[in-house]
């Protein structure tokens, strides 16, 4: 057996203990110099067990009472009314070929330290929207039935365990928990020097679809390992086809827009295969049934069409089923249930159901979609990126004007293209409650990291906003302060 060692996996901070990252990546067959560009059959033997074996990294802190826990370099567990645990999420790009059933995870070594003191963990917040006419809505307690009093939380430190798809790119999440917290006897079980093995089988696959490539490329940076596995996805055709731009409208749209030809003629200069696709294609079945039908044509058309992008143009009022005289567009958003059981506020529509194209959005197969907890199988890495003009009460002038300003738009670029604004939040101040529970949740260090690592390489500006209101306001020296947050100045920069 070979274990091909690889390094420098991931940038580590100095506050992880020495064990370094480091991935073994066992390989039955010797990899071939010449088989390194391109995904190829020969390089895996089918039917073999691949492994990898990670070290994940131990947390090196002294850990003390409530707010002393900072814990720098990791994130922080957000599952509402549990504590907030240091967490490390990855994300783990693996073979094109993998047979899902096939994956397993396994702690293979650890060390847990037993300690005892006087915790004291915030709770993370809960999930609160607060709507236009000032009702609040507050989700329960997700986690009530994980975190029982006699419990560790969380039960698995390696938990949120997913395959993701992006087109035929196979992404694996999962969390790491190096703390496991019992509230009731106030002790905490720490797993250093943990070691886990992702193994899984592969199975035989002849050809690959050369948009994942350019996907893939748009996620490397969140991607673990995207400079060791990626060779297996680069396409290996000289020439790539030419990409899809489909438009997905009605005929009545077509029929009366007097500017649809020029936008489709427009894509067509800039290079992609552009086309319009009607009821004529996806089927003359109405509101829900519609959204379903677009969503198949785009399952069973992405791949073989090299899509790459689709703009819905009709009206997006989606179809409740709650509601049997509710009415819906031509070209419907689909209806999602993330507080579903509710009475209110139960539902919300989305276009994301044409952009991931290989979720299951009904895991328990029930009537309602995108129900939080119960459709676990909603997939949020996209394989077409999806924009929408919304028509509305058959305004074609207005649909007009749109696509003459984006055409021009793209073709007169603007001041307006380098300038992002920011309205930064403060979610809820600390101890908002008066029983010490909450800590201070605020977006005030957002900014510098979008200027940081996006902005300034791309020679952009930004005008950011803070909260200058409540009972503990932003201090005017945040990052790039400009103005306060409120309606009249946000409303200025229109
Ligand atoms: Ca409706
Ligand atoms: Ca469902
Ligand atoms: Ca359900
Ligand atoms: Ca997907």
């Amino acid at each position: 057996m070979i274990f091909l060692i690889i390094t420098n996996f991931i940038c580590l901070s100095s506050t992880y203990s020495n064990n370094d990252l480091t991935i073994m990546l066992e390989k039955s067959n010797q990899r071939q110099e010449d088989s390194l560009l391109a995904f190829s059959e020969d390089e895996i033997s089918f039917n073999a067990v691949k492994e990898i074996i990670m070290n994940l990294p131990s947390l090196s802190v002294n850990l003390g009472k409530g707010e002393d826990n900072i814990f720098t370099n990791w994130d922080y567990s957000l599952f509402s009314g549990a504590p907030q645990l240091p967490v490390k999420n990855y994300r783990i790009l693996l073979p094109p070929n993998i047979i899902q059933s096939s994956i397993s995870i396994d702690i293979i070594e650890e060390e847990i330290v037993h300690l005892a003191n006087n915790f004291d963990f915030s709770l993370s917040p809960f999930e609160i929207a607060l709507l236009g006419d000032g009702v609040v809505v507050s989700n329960d307690n997700y986690e009530n039935d994980l975190f029982s009093e006699d419990d560790m939380w969380p039960k698995q430190i390696i938990r949120s365990v997913k395959l993701n798809q992006l087109r035929e790119a196979k992404i694996l999440e999962f969390s790491f928990y190096p703390l496991q917290y019992d509230s009731e006897t106030n002790t905490i079980h720490k797993h250093d020097n943990v070691k886990i093995s992702i193994k899984w089988k592969t199975t035989q696959k002849t050809s690959l679809d050369p948009l994942t490539w350019g996907f893939l490329k748009e996620f490397q940076e969140s991607l673990d390992n995207f400079d060791e596995i990626s060779y297996m996805y680069e396409p290996k055709l000289a020439i790539l086809p030419d990409t899809s731009y489909i438009v997905i409208t009605t005929n009545d749209i077509v029929g009366n827009s007097s500017n649809l030809d020029d936008f489709i003629r427009y894509k067509q200069a800039l290079g992609f295969d552009a086309k319009i696709i009607t009821e004529d294609d996806f089927g003359v079945v109405e509101g829900k049934a519609r959204a379903l039908n677009i969503r198949s044509w785009l399952q069973s058309h992405y791949i073989n069409d090299n899509i790459e992008y689709v703009l819905l143009i009709g009206d997006p009022n989606p179809d409740d089923e709650l509601s049997p005289t509710d009415p819906y567009g031509d070209i419907p958003m689909l209806m999602c249930w993330p507080r579903s059981g509710y009475d209110t506020y139960n539902c919300s529509p989305t276009d994301y159901f044409y952009s991931d194209l290989t979720g299951n959005w009904n895991t328990d197969g029930d009537d309602f979609y995108g129900e939080h907890m119960q459709d676990t199988g909603v997939d949020f890495y996209p394989e077409v990126y999806v924009g929408r003009i919304p028509v509305y009460d058959e305004d074609y002038v207005t649909l007009d004007e749109i696509l003459d300003n984006t055409i021009n738009h793209h073709i007169n670029a603007g001041a307006e293209k380098s300038n992002i604004l920011e309205p930064i939040a403060i979610s809820n101040y600390y101890n908002e409650e008066g029983d010490g529970t909450r800590a201070r949740t605020d977006g005030l260090d957002l900014p510098e990291e979008v200027y940081t690592n996006i902005l300034s390489s791309l020679g952009m500006t930004d005008t950011v906003l803070y909260e200058q209101a409540g009972i503990d306001p932003v201090d005017p020296s945040a990052f790039h302060y400009s103005l306060a947050l409120d309606n009249s100045n946000f409303i200025s920069f229109r």
